[in-house]
Formats: C-alpha cells, sequence, structure tokens
C-alpha cells in the first residue's frame, strides 16, 4: 500500500469534539457556494462540509469531529478509511482502474461473485451481475426475474424504498419527495399491505395472509414475475416484520412460480450481525440485492440469484460501463476479508447489546418513544405524541438538530418522518455510543 495516504485518516482521533457552531464558517462558506450550483433537489441533511473520516467519527472542514451514527447510510459498515479497505483499494487504482468487464474481464469482479455465492443464503448454484447502484441493482433483479417468468408484475410492499430511477420510483411507498410531479411511472407494479408490528397488532400469519389476499385479489399470482421485499425495511423506519411474515411470502412466492427477491441493500453486508438479514428470519431468497455496505464506501452493487434464473437473460443482455469497476471490486474483496478477519458479525451484536439496551432506558423516562426495534447495528426509535401510535416528526427534527449541534450525526427515517434510526459502522466503540446516547438523552430532556 502506499504509506502515505493512511496517516491522514487512522490519525483520526476517536472521539467528538465541537469546536465552532454547527455548521461552522468554513461550511457555511461552502454552502454558499454549493447553493448557486448544486440544484435544490439535493438536499443535505446537515450541511457540514466532511473533509475526512475513520472509523466512526467524521471530521468537517471546520475541525469539528462528529460520531457518525449514519454511516453515510449504511455504507460505511466496517469503518470510514478502514485501512485494507484503502490498501486494496489503493493498489488496485495503481494497476488497473477501467476495461469494462464484458469487453476483457479481471479477476477481481469474479472474486465478489464468488464471496457474494458463498455468503448469500441458500446452498445452491448461484450467479451474480454487479452494477452501480442500489437502484440499479434492483432494476437489473426485477428485469431478470421478468425474462425468467416470462410474466410483467412487480409487487412490493407499503412503506418500501427502492431508488430514484423510473422502475424503483414507481416502487417506493413514499411519494413525496421521491417522485412527486416526475412521472409518468413504469407500470405492473403492485402495493401490498406489509407488516407493522407496532402499528398492526398481527401475527406475522395474519399479516402475510393480508398481504398474499390482496395481490391475489389485485394482480394475480400468476401475473407475478416477482415480490421484492427489504427483510427489514430501510427508508421506511426499519420495521421488523413479525415472526412467519416473511416466510409466509417466501412460500406463497415458491408455490406460485414467483421469483422471491430480498433488497437487502440497506439491511445487508454484515449490518445485522449476519451477512444478510434473510438469516435472521429463516429466508432463502431467489435473488438477493446488495450495495451500499459491500464496498466500504466505493460504488457497487450486485445481483445474486440462483444460477438457472440468472442465466435466463441473453448473453449481452446484462452489464454497463462501470458494473464491476477494478477499485470498487478491489475495496469489495478487502470488505469480505476484513468480516471474517475481525470478525465483525459479533461486533454488530455488540452494537445491538449495547445501544439497544440504552435505548429502551430511554424508553422508560421519555413517552415521546413509543418504538425500540431493530437487530444488530440496524436499531430505530419511533417518536409518537405520548400515549399515541400518531408521528411526531416534530420531535425527530428537534432531536437530530439538538445532537448536531453537540456532535452527533443521527440519520432519520419513516415514511412520516417521525423515525430516529442508527446505522452506525461496526467500528464504532461502546464508549462512543454511550457518550452518543448521553447526547440523546439531553435532547430528549430538552424537548
Ligand atoms: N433499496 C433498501 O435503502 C438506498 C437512499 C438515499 P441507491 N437508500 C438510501 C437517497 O436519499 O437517495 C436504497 C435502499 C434500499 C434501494 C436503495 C437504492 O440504492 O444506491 O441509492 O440507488
Amino acid at each position: 500500500m502506499t504509506d502515505t495516504l493512511a496517516p491522514t485518516t487512522s490519525a483520526v482521533v476517536q472521539e467528538r469534539r465541537v469546536v465552532t457552531a454547527i455548521p461552522g464558517p468554513k461550511s457555511q462558506a461552502l454552502h454558499e457556494r454549493r447553493l448557486k450550483v448544486v440544484p435544490v433537489g439535493v438536499t443535505a441533511a446537515l450541511p457540514v462540509y466532511i473533509e475526512r473520516a475513520h472509523g466512526a467519527i467524521l471530521v468537517d472542514v471546520d475541525g469539528n469531529q462528529f460520531i457518525d451514527l449514519g454511516a453515510g447510510i449504511g455504507v460505511t459498515t466496517i469503518g470510514h478509511t478502514d485501512d485494507a479497505v484503502v490498501a486494496g483499494a489503493t493498489e488496485q487504482l495503481e494497476k488497473l482502474t477501467h476495461t469494462l468487464f464484458t469487453i476483457t474481464p479481471y479477476e477481481g469482479y469474479v472474486r465478489v461473485a464468488e464471496y457474494l455465492a458463498a455468503h448469500t443464503p441458500g446452498d445452491f448454484a448461484k450467479k451474480t451481475v454487479l452494477v452501480n447502484s442500489g437502484a440499479e441493482a434492483v432494476e437489473n433483479g426485477v428485469k431478470i426475474a421478468r425474462k425468467y417468468t416470462g410474466r410483467n408484475g412487480v409487487a412490493v410492499l407499503e412503506h418500501a424504498y427502492h431508488g430514484r430511477t423510473n422502475l424503483t420510483m414507481a416502487m417506493n411507498f413514499k411519494a413525496s419527495p421521491y417522485s412527486l410531479g416526475f412521472g409518468p411511472f413504469a407500470g405492473d407494479v403492485y402495493r401490498a399491505p406489509n407488516s407493522y408490528p407496532y402499528h398492526d397488532g398481527l401475527s406475522g400469519a395474519d399479516a402475510a395472509a393480508r398481504t398474499i389476499s390482496y395481490l391475489e385479489k389485485t394482480v394475480g399470482a400468476a401475473d407475478l414475475a416477482c415480490l421484492v421485499v427489504e427483510p427489514i425495511q430501510g427508508e421506511g423506519g426499519f420495521q421488523v416484520p413479525a415472526d412467519g411474515y416473511l416466510p409466509a411470502l417466501q412460500a406463497w412466492c415458491t408455490a406460485n412460480g414467483i421469483v422471491f427477491i430480498a433488497d437487502e441493500i440497506q439491511s445487508g453486508m454484515a449490518r445485522t450481525g449476519k451477512y444478510f438479514a434473510s438469516e435472521h428470519f429463516g429466508l432463502v431468497p431467489d435473488m438477493v440485492l446488495s450495495a451500499k455496505g459491500i464496498a466500504g464506501g466505493l460504488p457497487l452493487a450486485g445481483v445474486t440469484g440462483r444460477a438457472e434464473i440468472m442465466d435466463s437473460a441473453q448473453p449481452g443482455g446484462l452489464g454497463g460501463t462501470f458494473g464491476g469497476n477494478p477499485v470498487s471490486a478491489a475495496a469489495a474483496i478487502a470488505v469480505f476479508e476484513q468480516i471474517e478477519q475481525k470478525n465483525l458479525l459479533a461486533e454488530a451484536v455488540r452494537i445491538e447489546n449495547a445501544l439497544k439496551g440504552a435505548l429502551l432506558e430511554l424508553q422508560k423516562k421519555y413517552p415521546v418513544i413509543g418504538d425500540v426495534r431493530g437487530i444488530g447495528a440496524m436499531i430505530a426509535i419511533e417518536l409518537v405524541q405520548p400515549g399515541t401510535h400518531e408521528p411526531n416528526a416534530a420531535a425527530v427534527s428537534a432531536i437530530s438538530a439538538f445532537a448536531a449541534q453537540k456532535g452527533v450525526l443521527l440519520l432519520t427515517a419513516g415514511t412520516y418522518g417521525n423515525v430516529l434510526r442508527f446505522l452506525p459502522s461496526l467500528a464504532i466503540s461502546n464508549e462512543l455510543i454511550a457518550e452518543a446516547v448521553g447526547v440523546i438523552d439531553e435532547a430528549f430532556a430538552s424537548l
């Protein structure tokens, strides 16, 4: 590895440090520049401009250090600028940056496909096509399922999020801000009720019966190419479905020749203490979509599925200029190696124990916290009007703004904007978690 690169980032001390008002003067100046050249459609949840990061700490241009509880929405899962990722990508950068895999191939792509075949659920032959983004993985998953089944219908669930391309906008639950005014949208997308135990109180079996009956009535199983589900919904607010819900959906798909696709773009790659969250529910999806955490911050996504499904696309039917880029592939290989070498699946369990327990304690003090849920390093709290299940988005905004001022970066989620989600990198220490929870405690006290 190039030894000039490591010190800048690994030298980032893993501590919170607020040295200016937030945002600081340099961030404010950058934001002025940005407003002139970047459209308002591209927002900034917290307009502090980040200069470097390592582990679980972000450093802004003013020298403020934030405890990062978002990891770029679950991307830097093994830690910002992980040394092995930096080394692997740097070495690759000096050797080969591009050929286009469908012109002249290279080993890294094959290696990533091997890793995905080995670590996605299911003991059968699997194949992977690599692409650049989560939305592109969803697009390709649907495209292949349609080719394989010869059917058009795409089933999705309420509160789902699948991306910002034309097809995926049609698959999202929330119109504003994702699709408002951006139509016409792709057709043949059918949205069914999901399992949301905190709100529907249904058993997994009852929720599944509701989903299935809805799809049977509104489209008919025989017209469905695929059902796309996030095993734990991401943007929707980290809904963990009731026991038995997902297996019942999968059994129905299998019985009816519908390709069962797990969108593990947010829940996958070690985040929940398993390689893929599907494993928590005993699911063996026909296809698994991965992105975000797969390459430690470099753009890469994958569609991994049963070989016979994946091979239904004709030669030349799949591809894209940058898909499976050699540098991203090298980073992904480093991520897979680090998960094994550092036993990072256990780190996700450690984080769940430290974080969920602390949040449950806060719930006892603050009735505005209606629900604490999630698995591994994918935990959320849903804020409500005390004594009800009515959404309280104002409290979410107030808490995240307070935390930001104190150097804690918290992400929001939820159809009604009333969920705070915690998806820190697996490199975060229990000390930093406790410190961040202390700040969040102060934030609730200040409401
Ligand atoms: N499927 C489950 O979580 C991305 C969106 C960030 P892309 N979620 C974060 C934003 O505001 O654009 C996501 C996801 C699930 C698909 C996607 C889409 O992944 O890499 O953003 O295209």
